[in-house]
């Protein structure tokens, strides 16, 4: 029976980088009282968009003893997945759509949510009678304000953690337990006079002091439900899934992707069926059994089809590629209105193409306009009609 905290911790930290985690790091399980405030004011200014948090989800993630009573400490993990591969250019030409990095491996939340039910196991089994609660992403945690108070990273000032050996390319989990561990101190770490993602982010979504407008940032406008606002549309590029620049543009992760040590673990290296890109036209006019196919193993089969085929239409209205036009005319009929309004905001994109695909791309709206129900389609069809006509009259 090992009873020492020390020494505890340092079997725990054994068992943990034998499971898989990279770094590992120990704080107690004091409420985050500053995070509490600066989450609820955010909120309050709905500047975390879509993502629900009343107060009292707030506060559940901020303390972590009313997700574990009697907790006394919080075991944090950071596992990397930096990769050799470079992230597709989300402006390049041509018919692909940038898959972010985060997402294109298998799904993080099984693979960690797993290894930390291991580290549960283990701990329940050495320690009997302390209890362990897991905590990844969608779990009840501020995953980033544990992480740095156990000295795993600094905050960025584009809110992510900065480690100082795989950069931001982590993934936190956590595991809040009953058992008393020795803390470990925050890094005296932080971005200095840097301000690269502030100014290379395509939308002004990052404020002063890590504070992300998610209502702007392109990872939220990928992944939200319902409509994206049209003036954010052209800033998407080609980007199917998530964002990446306010790390590609990092210094700090610049270093470490280029370093030698720089290797992909395989559980996030990028799966077969997705790659760094996938080709639009594919993911628009996907049928049930491709998307679970393609999407099922990995972090973005969530949000379901429709937002993927949304995400598709957009970056191929883009992509200032006629190529583009013919699936997007086939689009137009699909079930979901999402889809629909969509591939028509991205045919009137595509209206200075020239050639005859744009005539059929125009006739196709017309016929739509002709039997649309839905408002907001109609809405979009006429939008990208006029689109055609402002054209048109600029080339007369
Ligand atoms: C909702 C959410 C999002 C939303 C909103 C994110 C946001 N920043 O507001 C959206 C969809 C936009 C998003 C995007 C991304 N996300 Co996200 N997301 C989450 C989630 C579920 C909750 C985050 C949250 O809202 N926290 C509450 C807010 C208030 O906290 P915060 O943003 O960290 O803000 C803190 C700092 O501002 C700090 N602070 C205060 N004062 C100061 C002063 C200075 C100078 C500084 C620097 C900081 C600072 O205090 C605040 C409170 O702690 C977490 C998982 C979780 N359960 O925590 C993952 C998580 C944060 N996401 C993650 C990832 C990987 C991403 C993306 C990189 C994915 C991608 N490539 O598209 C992007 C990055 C965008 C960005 N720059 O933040 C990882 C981050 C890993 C890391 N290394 O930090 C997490 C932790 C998931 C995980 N378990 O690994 N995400
Ligand atoms: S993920 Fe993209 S859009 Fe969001 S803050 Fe970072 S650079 Fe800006
Ligand atoms: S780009 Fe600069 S300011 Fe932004 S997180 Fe990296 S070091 Fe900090």
């Amino acid at each position: 029976m090992i009873s020492a905290p020390s020494q505890r911790k340092e079997r725990i930290l054994t068992r943990a980088r034998e499971i898989g985690f990279d770094l590992v790091g120990v704080t107690d399980a004091r409420p985050f009282t500053e995070d509490e405030q600066i989450f609820k004011a955010r909120a309050a200014r709905g500047l975390l968009a879509q993502w629900r948090y009343p107060d009292d989800v707030i506060e559940r993630a901020c303390r972590p003893a009313d997700v574990l009573p009697g907790a006394r400490s919080i075991i944090c993990t950071a596992t990397s997945y930096l990769s050799e591969e470079l992230p597709y250019d989300p402006y390049a030409p041509g018919l692909r759509g940038a898959v972010s990095s985060y997402a294109w491996g298998r799904d993080y939340h099984r693979t960690i949510g797993g290894w930390l039910r291991q580290l549960a196991a283990f701990i329940t089994t050495e320690f009997p009678g302390e209890r362990c609660v897991a905590c990844i992403d969608t779990g009840p945690m501020v995953d980033r304000a544990a992480a740095v108070r156990a000295g795993i990273g600094w905050f960025g000032k584009n809110a992510n953690v900065l480690t100082r050996e795989f950069g931001s390319w982590v993934f936190l989990g956590q595991l809040i337990t009953t058992l008393e561990l020795e803390p470990d101190e925050p890094l005296a770490k932080n971005c200095g006079r840097c301000v690269e993602c502030i100014d290379r982010c395509p939308t002004g979504a990052i404020g002063p002091d890590g504070e992300i407008d998610a209502r702007r940032c392109i990872s939220d406008l990928t992944q939200r439900k319902g409509a994206i606002p049209r003036e954010l549309r052209a800033a998407i590029g080609n980007r199917l899934w998530g964002c990446d620049d306010c790390q590609t543009v990092c210094p700090v992760n610049e270093r470490k992707s280029s370093s030698a040590g720089a290797r992909t673990r395989p559980e996030f290296a990028p799966l077969p069926a997705i790659g760094t890109s996938m080709d639009l036209r594919s993911v628009l006019s996907m049928s049930k059994a491709q998307f679970r196919e393609w999407f099922g193993p990995t972090a973005m089969a969530w949000r379901g089809k429709a937002v993927l085929q949304r995400n598709a239409a957009v970056a191929l209205g883009n992509s200032r590629d006629p190529q583009a036009i013919p699936p997007l005319i086939t689009a137009l009929d699909d079930r979901k209105p999402l889809v629909r309004g969509h591939a028509a905001w991205a045919l009137g994109n595509l209206m200075r193409c020239r050639g005859a695909f744009v005539e059929r791309a125009r006739a196709a709206l017309e016929a739509l306009l002709a039997r649309e129900t839905d408002r907001w389609v109609r809405e979009e069809v006429r939008l990208a009609l006029e689109q055609f006509d402002d054209q048109r009259q600029e080339g007369a």
